[in-house]
């Protein structure tokens, strides 16, 4: 096969992609030449932590969106690889929520043992990505920053697995001009230690503003209040937390807010989310679609349906995670093998993309969306070699995780869950989520 594939990014999502091909050529297939490009300087994605923050060494923009002291926001049963179980990379099962680090270390350690390393060219930033009708071909132009030297190299297909939360969305409020603390976006956030002793206000109502306010919470904010713009996340939150509607207007010391209160802070988070954003790709291969389980234009998820030689991965809203990358990223590589016909046609393909749409909203909850991703990740694992698990089994995982959050925000890490890959119920950690000060791996390991 003398084909050549382009993997943008080696995030878990690239990774997957990698170890994906890999192990294709460990069963004896015969398969193209890939190349991951990667402007950071080691894998990871998001889970490689700088406490960089603007732009990075190189002037690029900063990828990283996580922070000091991240513990895993869902249990890691639901994102456990089905090749790669936690009990064979850490000799042990572990506790249900581990932080940054040990994620970090779990997603190294496949990609470490599949020896793909040498796939990917690091300190390399894809600047533009072109696709010629006559030869069939993409022209991919990088930045090799180490040594400031730009290429074009040639394509028959390429996988984009550059991320979706990296490049924040950042909404202006009256008033930010004039007051006198710090506004800063969650993508800048790195350290709650920054803000013990201050009353903060964080805006938006998701995972960002719950996480990051308990943080900031744990870490010895004085206060935390939250304006949502359409509704509040509504657990039960310590007594110096309180949910406001809408931020109206600031001054140069107060938030005021819809419902007529206000609040003096000494900091504003903008929890508000992150743009789909792809600055490498021109009009007709970029994908624009709302952070939704059933991305616009992308057939099974993946395939752009205007070129079908492109594909992206992990661009939906994400309940399953490295599994998900996992399912789509198999796919993708048995498409591009020849292993999975692609439809010829973009009608068929768009039909499929509003089959996912419609499937997507006839979901009313929680439950709905979390069993609907489950079933999206069954239906492509069902098309490939990868290993099938207990995708339902996951999903109960999550389901659980719904109730101990309902029940305890502040104590939901504390519990425990069983693998679905290896059948073994993880420990409980040896300390509350809130007593645990320290994030090293060290100390998670110590159970
Ligand atoms: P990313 O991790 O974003 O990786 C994309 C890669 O592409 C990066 O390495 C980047 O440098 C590279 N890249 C981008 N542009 C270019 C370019 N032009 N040229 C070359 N390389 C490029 N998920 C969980 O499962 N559990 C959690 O607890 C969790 N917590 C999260 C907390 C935060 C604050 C955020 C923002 C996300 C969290 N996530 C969590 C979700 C996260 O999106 C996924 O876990 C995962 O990192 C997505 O992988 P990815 O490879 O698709 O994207
Ligand atoms: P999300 O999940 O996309 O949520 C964005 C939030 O920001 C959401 O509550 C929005 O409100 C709110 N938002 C967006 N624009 C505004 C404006 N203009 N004003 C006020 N509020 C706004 O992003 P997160 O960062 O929380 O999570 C992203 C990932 O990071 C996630 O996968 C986690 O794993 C970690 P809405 O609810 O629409 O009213």
């Amino acid at each position: 096969m003398n084909k050549r594939v382009a993997v943008i990014g080696a995030g878990p999502s690239g990774l997957a992609q990698l170890r994906a091909f890999q192990s294709a050529r460990q069963k004896g297939a015969e398969i193209p030449e890939i190349v991951c490009f990667e402007k950071q300087s080691n894998w990871g994605g998001l889970w490689n932590y700088t406490w960089r923050t603007g732009l990075d060494e190189n002037g690029e923009p900063v990828h990283c969106s996580m922070y000091r002291y991240l513990w895993s926001n869902g249990p890691k049963e639901g994102l456990e690889f089905a090749d790669y179980a936690f009990e064979e990379h850490f000799g042990q099962q572990i506790a249900s929520y581990p932080p940054r680090a040990v994620l970090f270390d779990y997603i190294e350690g496949r990609v470490k043992k599949a020896g793909v390393r040498d796939w990917i060219r690091f300190s390399t930033t894809v600047r533009m990505v072109n696709f010629d009708p006559a030869t069939e071909k993409f022209t991919v132009t990088v930045h090799d920053l180490k040594n400031d030297r730009m290429y074009d190299e040639e394509f028959d297909n390429v996988i984009v697995a550059s991320g979706h939360f990296s490049v924040p969305n950042v909404p202006e409020y009256p008033g930010f001009d004039r007051f006198n603390g710090r506004v800063l976006h969650a993508h800048d956030f790195r350290d709650a230690r920054e803000f013990a002793g201050k009353d903060l206000l964080l805006l938006g109502s998701s995972y960002s503003a719950e996480d990051i306010g308990s943080q900031c919470w744990k870490y010895g904010a004085k206060s935390i209040t939250v304006a949502y713009r359409n509704a509040p996340m509504g657990f039960n939150w310590p007594e110096n937390w309180k949910e406001v509607p809408k931020l109206e207007r600031m001054d140069e010391s107060t938030a005021y807010f819809a419902d007529g209160s206000s609040k003096k802070v000494d900091a504003v988070i903008l929890c508000t989310g992150y743009k789909h954003h792809f600055p490498f790709l021109p009009d007709d291969l970029r994908l624009k679609t709302a952070n939704r389980l059933a991305a616009a234009d992308l057939y099974k998820g993946v395939v752009w349906v205007y070129n079908p030689k492109l594909f992206y991965l992990g661009m939906q809203d994400q309940w399953f995670t490295f599994n998900m990358f996992d399912a789509q990223a198999w796919w993708v590589r048995d498409a591009i093998m020849g292993r999975i016909a692609v439809p010829s046609d973009t009608a068929t393909m768009l039909a499929d993309v509003a089959a996912r749409v419609a499937g997507e909203d006839a979901g009313v909850d929680a439950h709905d969306a979390i069993h609907y991703q489950g079933d999206y990740v069954k239906e492509l694992i069902a098309e490939t070699d990868y290993p099938s698990f207990d995708v339902d089994g996951a999903c109960e995982a999550f389901y659980e995780w719904k109730e101990h959050k309902k029940q305890d925000i502040m104590g939901f890490r504390n519990h425990r869950y069983r693998s679905v890959i290896t059948g073994t119920m993880a420990p409980v950690h040896h300390t509350p989520w809130k007593d645990a000060l320290d994030d090293s791996m060290v100390s998670y390991l110590q159970n």
